[in-house]
């Protein structure tokens, strides 16, 4: 009979799977509304995207003439967190701002 500690390190090992290739990323779009203010976009690119001053600027004035631009590009669950951190946001400024992420073609 095994002891539970050799049990445990077995347990332990069979889990291990070694991932080869490079995680998927994803584009974080930002979409175009009446309400939301331009400052507040480019407030939101600032401080969730990193971006500076110009870069926000640029992409603020993408989604607001196009309707759509991209704010990011990420591994999964940055996205998601950066997607649910804006609804967030905008949901308690009370705007109505909309991201989304899609996954990038690898
Ligand atoms: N269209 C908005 C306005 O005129 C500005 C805006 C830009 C809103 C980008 C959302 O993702 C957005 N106040």
């Amino acid at each position: 009979m095994r002891n539970s500690r050799e049990k445990n390190h077995q347990q332990m090992e069979e889990k291990t799977e070694v991932r080869t290739g490079k995680p998927s990323l994803y584009h974080v779009f930002l979409l175009n509304d009446d309400y939301t203010t331009m400052d507040f976009v480019v407030h939101i690119l600032e401080q969730i995207f990193r971006k500076n001053r110009t870069e926000a600027t640029q992409i603020m004035l993408q989604v607001h003439k196009q309707g759509i631009g991209l704010a990011g590009v990420y591994p999964r669950e940055i996205a998601e967190t950066k997607v649910e951190t804006v609804h967030r946001l905008a949901r308690e400024s009370e705007y109505p701002l909309k991201c989304f992420m899609e996954k990038k073609d690898d």
